[in-house]
């Protein structure tokens, strides 16, 4: 088995996988236990001196480094995140563009290539992950490195006309040859890249499906990522007995809850969904004291301006409505800005009787199918699903609604907690059907086993 290298912009060792928040992590963390390897970034340090440092966890290495003041302020908070996730999320309103900054993100890739080349070995994989990282195989390149490399795309890819708002989008877009693989969440990402090669770069389509393009030619897929239901479900039900507080009367009854959980990001459509809920309860008086709605937002990339003016627009919007609506005994919405252990997570969702999921546009959402995953099977609560996240593609008989449709969204919190057992039952095994047949192992093995197929002939097959 080849040694798999795994490059992403941010690694913290894990010591125990339940603990991992979120996906890429937990993903990461099992394809590196079973074949073994390396994983190789940031370690979220802003130091002066950045150093490598090394720990060695059972059979995974983790090798990390701080960056410089100038480095995380033009590489991560620069251009990563002010300009790629906006506009890689259809905000081109809130991207902002400088060239300093997107000459920092090429050169933290080329530095962090310098530093990844003496560690290699000529069998390893590389599998790189996420939009820091795009660069990072034509550094590799450069260097003479002719390892098969992957790159999977956790968010969204965007409509050319829409990318090309970024000015450098030529030189960026070229990078991506270097790769053997490229991977998406969706179909619908997978054919904005190939519009973008085929129409702005006047690349081709091969019969056998891959791209050719700036001389080279590479193959494109889609690895819907997934989670691991039986672990979420053992998770979830360990909680039982334990039921949170939330949703309870003063005189012991349980009311009903509506769950939702995301980093604290412009993309996840948190003011659309307070205003929803508000709708909810002017257009449904019926529901109000009978419900309650508990977000769950820890804030992320707080140092960005535009999440500092988020943050702010939620807090007054939280504020007001329950200045508006709440009782002496009935708060309509919990906002809580912390992160909380995956285990309450589940069990939270299972005792949700709504999971309301609705961004503005996401790669796939993990929560949808984590909310799905938890749920009791003898009585399921509902899914309340954007159209934009990519999730739905497999998630098809939740409740999908447009977060753009305030009173949409509104009609669907009550249409869901109606929703009577039977349908809900129904619409859970559908879900959990699409949840089992592309779980997270699933994501990880169709991965690796495409890159692998360039085994024999690495190079030979990465020249058109
Ligand atoms: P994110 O934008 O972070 O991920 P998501 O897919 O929902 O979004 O994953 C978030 C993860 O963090 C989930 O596993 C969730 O349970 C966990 N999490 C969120 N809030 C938490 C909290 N308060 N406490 C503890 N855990 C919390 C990016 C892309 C997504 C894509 C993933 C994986 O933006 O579209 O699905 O990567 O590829």
């Amino acid at each position: 088995m080849n040694r798999l290298v795994v490059v992403s912009n941010r690694v913290a060792p894990i010591r125990d996988s339940k603990a991992a928040a979120g996906g890429l992590a937990v993903g990461v963390y099992e394809a590196l236990r079973e074949a073994g390897g390396f994983w190789f970034g940031w370690n979220g340090e802003v130091t002066k001196k950045p150093e490598i440092s090394y720990e060695t966890l059972g059979n995974i290495t983790y090798i990390t480094m701080g960056l410089c003041k100038r480095d995380y302020d033009q590489y991560y908070r620069g251009f990563s995140n002010a300009t790629l996730w906006p506009i890689f999320h259809y905000r081109i309103d809130l991207a902002r563009y400088c060239r300093e900054d997107y000459e920092g993100y090429r050169r933290v890739n080329a530095m962090l290539a310098e530093k990844l080349k003496p560690l290699l070995r000529p069998d390893d994989i590389i599998w790189v992950h996420d939009y820091h990282l795009i660069p990072f195989a034509d550094a590799c390149r450069q260097l003479g490195v002719d390892n098969r490399i992957g790159f999977f795309l956790h968010i969204p890819f965007p409509a050319p006309e829409i990318l090309t708002a970024i000015p450098a989008h030529r030189d960026l877009l070229k990078t991506f040859s270097a790769y053997d693989l490229i991977g998406f969440q969706t179909e619908t990402d997978r054919l904005a890249f190939q519009d973008y090669m085929t129409r702005e770069a006047h690349g081709q389509v091969k019969p056998d499906g891959s791209l050719f393009a700036y001389g080279q030619k590479f193959r494109t897929g889609v690895y819907p990522i997934g989670v691991m239901p039986d672990e979420i479900r053992r998770m979830a039900e360990s909680y039982r007995g334990r039921r949170p507080l939330i949703g309870r009367t003063t005189d012991g009854k349980l009311r009903k809850t509506i769950i939702s959980v995301d980093r604290l990001d412009y993309s996840k459509g948190l003011l659309e969904r307070f205003l929803a809920y508000e709708e909810f309860l002017d257009l449904f008086p019926e529901h109000r004291r009978n419900v309650e709605y508990v977000q769950i937002a820890p804030t992320s990339r707080s140092d960005v301006k535009t999440y500092q003016a988020i943050r702010k627009q939620l807090e007054t919007e939280a504020g007001h409505l329950n200045g508006r609506l709440a009782d002496l005994d009935w708060t309509p919405l919990h906002y809580l800005n912390k992160s909380l252990d995956r285990r309450t997570l589940m069990g939270l969702f299972r005792s949700a009787n709504v999971g309301f999921v609705v961004p503005l546009r996401d790669g796939m959402n993990l929560v949808a199918k984590e909310y799905v995953a938890s749920q009791d099977p003898a009585d399921p609560g509902v899914l309340v699903l954007s159209r934009f996240a990519g999730a739905v593609h497999e998630l098809t008989s939740a409740l999908i609604v447009n977060p753009y449709d305030c009173v949409g969204m509104a009609e669907a919190l009550d249409r869901a907690l109606r929703m009577p057992l039977a349908e809900r039952k129904e619409r859970y095994e559908q879900q959990m059907q699409a949840i089992r047949a592309a779980d997270l192992s699933a994501w990880r093995d169709n991965f690796l086993r495409d890159l692998g197929a360039f085994a024999d002939q690495p190079s030979a097959l990465r020249e058109g």
